[in-house]
């Protein structure tokens, strides 16, 4: 296989709406660049790009996949992105390496959501885009619906390029309005004729080259003189013109195709090569110190790694795009992070399941290798005498979260091992052991995503799991101030045990004066502040601790322990179990006996002087509020705003953006379980969600006394 550099070499990116086809349109870019030479499809799991048992049941794509194809003597490298916004981190790691995205839009639909995601997502990562109008030739297809669909919605301004003559079952022609020429197809592999434009097509050809003339004139100063100056520009002008529009990501050229016929791939292909920006020409890698990484051979090597996949057999293999410089065949490198060596003793050009072994790869170009000994998504690895780090995707954060057990307990530590490492293939799960809730949650972008996650570990790993609602993290807090004595004794047999403390708590707020004086039950208790301690809880808020003992009631040396038992209850709340904040505790007096005495004493009676009075003390319990953002055809608005109601959501405002209704709420995260679920079944799928913690709020009186009626059902305390 022939070398290539940096401008020889095209990155794109497929995206766009689950189902668009563009597992299917790589299949026939693939064939077109005859890296195979049959297509496979969908139906019979054999496409390149779909090549997992996973997606195979699934008959959809999950995991962004890589393939080249070598066409008019370049090299043009695609990632075939999974359209359902669950596996949406895939995107964030194929567009830090594609420099385009090729949003792929099914005619047979119109705008969808997902088309509406994926395009922001371009947006979002800076990517310019160009549109293709896929499955012509369905029976449903509506050209003139899509386009409206686009311009009203697009977030880049649709530039027609290409129009189809007789869309529908019999789609074989289209009118292109750069070349100004009829493309027609003799057959669904690819076959065309090149014929002048019919006599009733011209004027509306003409009208939509004039529009493409002026839209590609804007981006240049001469050619929108030359363009005055003659009222034409020249193919060779316009395609300069559009190629600076493109890559401002001002306008999407849009084309026409059915990649399951084989039908318009290869005028696509041409158009990105000749006009897409590509890594000499698109922004530049930075380091993690600013530093531009320009995409130059002859620079020191960097790779940036940007994937890597465990496959059966082989075991990982690492994704990467050459930053800069060169890498050749048992190089040896130096991961940044870890400041190890690799060696990159073999290298594959990638064409989904197959890998074609190369003896070098040059700036720009993506590969991949195996066998690599600590290296991971997001790690760079560069020559050793010029170490650098490329700046790290940053993946979305999480908006599904679910508690997970293995079915057998026998295989609680096995699966903990494999949930340990399922962030190295995809970054976007996180598994984390709460030991607030204990229980060990995972979160991921939907419950499709943590089920894909469930089949493929009990495949690969025969360990069966079971995802539950998670607990949520209460708070408990107090409202007024509250006093508690207790007495600790026990006298059995040897040595007895004796403690007593009494105390008085209230509500820590940040700035309150110091105390001087309470007066509660009855009493009057004078503050005599012997020592104080302040501390900032793990889990957000304060503990204020005064010792105000005064003639010796307790000795000092006990006051730790008599901390301790306060903070033994601050972890484990008194209402719910849940930990505590915000408190200010005095401890004004007590007993000691001379022998007895002792430090566990102190601990129990503290401990259970403070749960007397928290309980006296107006407690209340608190819940995690989160912002949520749901973006829905406005046709679903009502049923979206209801169902967040029966959540006890507080509709925070809402809006209109391109066709889309935009709402934002606060919601009791105890509300949110399986909210990516109930969202797509009210909606068929045609909305989405972001979720972000915002503040703990009081939880709803009977939802407290659920609380606590559910706890000290288990209270053993
Ligand atoms: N009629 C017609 N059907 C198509 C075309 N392209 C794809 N399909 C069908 O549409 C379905 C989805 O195709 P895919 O190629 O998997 O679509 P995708 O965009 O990769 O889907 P995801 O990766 O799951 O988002 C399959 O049944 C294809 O056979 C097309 O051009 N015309
Ligand atoms: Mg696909």
């Amino acid at each position: 296989m022939k070398n290539y550099s940096a401008k020889e070499i095209k990155n794109i990116v497929l995206v766009g709406a689950p189902g668009s086809g563009k597992t299917t349109l790589a299949e026939a870019m693939a064939y077109e660049g005859k890296v195979i030479d049959r297509r496979g499809s969908i139906e019979t799991n054999n496409t390149l790009s779909d090549n997992t048992d996973i997606e195979h049941e699934y008959k959809r794509s999950i995991y962004a996949t890589t393939l080249f194809t070598e066409f008019m003597n370049r090299k043009l490298n695609i990632i075939d992105c999974p359209g359902s916004d669950d596996f949406c981190g895939n995107l964030y790691s194929a567009f830090k390496v594609g420099d385009v995205g090729v949003l792929v839009m099914n005619a047979q639909n119109g705008w969808q959501v997902g088309d509406e995601l994926q395009s922001r997502y371009a947006r979002i990562l800076n990517k310019p885009l160009v549109g293709v109008i896929n499955q012509l030739d369905g029976e449903k297809a509506s050209y003139e619906n899509m386009m409206e669909g686009i311009r009203a919605a697009s977030p880049v301004k649709p530039i027609i390029v290409q129009y189809p003559v007789n869309q529908g079952a019999g789609f074989n022609s289209f009118i292109d309005v750069l070349m100004m020429k009829m493309y027609r197809f003799t057959d669904e592999n690819g076959t065309r004729e090149e014929l002048e434009i019919p006599a009733e097509e011209m004027d509306h050809a003409l009208e939509l080259n004039q529009e493409l003339t002026e839209a590609a004139a804007v981006y240049d100063d001469a050619l929108m003189e030359l363009y005055f100056e003659k009222g034409s520009l020249t193919q060779d002008d316009i395609r300069s013109g559009l190629k600076k529009g493109v890559a401002n990501r001002d306008i999407m050229p849009i084309f026409c195709c059915s990649g399951k016929r084989d039908m318009g791939t290869k005028r696509l292909m041409e158009f990105i090569i000749n006009v897409a920006p590509g890594p000499s020409v698109a922004p530049k890698f930075l380091s993690t110190e600013g530093e531009e990484l320009a995409a130059d051979e002859t620079q020191p090597t960097a790779l940036f790694v940007f994937k890597s996949q465990i496959e059966q057999h082989i075991g990982e293999i690492t994704y990467f795009r050459v930053v800069r410089g060169k890498v050749t065949e048992g190089m040896e490198l130096v991961n940044s992070r870890t400041g190890n060596k690799e060696k990159l003793s073999q290298l594959f050009a990638v064409a989904g399941k197959n890998r074609i072994k190369v003896t070098e790869l040059m700036a720009g170009d993506i590969g991949c290798t195996v066998k690599l000994k600590g290296t991971r998504t997001n790690d760079t690895l560069a020559a050793p005498a010029t170490p650098v780090a490329c700046e790290p995707i940053v993946f979305p954060e999480p908006r599904y979260r679910a508690a997970v057990k293995a079915k057998e307990q026998n295989d609680e530590e096995k699966l903990g091992k494999i949930l340990n490492d399922v962030k190295y293939e995809d970054p976007t799960i996180l598994v984390e052991y709460s030991k607030e809730l204990k229980q060990t949650i995972i979160q991921g972008q939907g419950e499709h995503h943590l089920n894909i996650l469930k089949t493929k570990i009990a495949q690969e790993n025969k360990i069966e799991m079971e995802y539950f609602a998670p607990k949520i993290p209460y708070r408990e807090t107090i409202t007024k101030v509250a006093q508690a004595d207790y007495r600790h004794k026990k006298q059995s047999g040897g040595a007895g045990q004796f403690g007593e403390v009494h105390m008085v708590i209230e509500p820590y707020t940040e700035g309150m004066p110091e105390p001087t004086k309470y007066k509660v039950g009855g009493k009057e208790i004078t503050v005599n502040i012997k020592g104080k301690e302040e501390y900032d809880l793990d889990w957000g808020g304060k503990l204020q601790f005064y010792n105000s003992i005064v003639g010796g009631a307790i000795d000092a040396r006990f006051m730790p322990a008599i901390l301790k038992g306060i903070m033994e209850k601050m972890d484990e709340g008194p209402l719910t179990g849940s930990y505590a904040r915000d408190i200010r505790v005095v401890i004004y007096d007590g007993k000691m006996h001379p022998v007895d005495s002792n430090e566990i004493s102190f601990k129990l009676a503290a401990r259970n002087a403070f749960k007397d009075a928290f309980r006296q003390a107006g407690p209340k319990i608190m819940e995690p509020i989160y912002n949520v953002e749901v973006l829905t055809p406005s046709e679903y608005m009502g049923a979206v705003m209801s169902d967040l109601q029966n959540r006890r959501a507080m509709i925070m405002g809402m809006e209109s953006d391109k066709g889309f209704d935009k709402l934002n709420a606060r919601v009791p995260l105890a509300e949110l379980y399986r909210y990516s679920t109930s969202l797509s079944s009210l909606t068929s799928g045609a909305a989405t969600y972001t979720m972000a913690f915002a503040s703990y709020e009081q939880v709803p009186s009977d939802v407290q006394d659920k609380l606590l009626k559910a706890y000290t059902d288990t209270d053993e305390d």
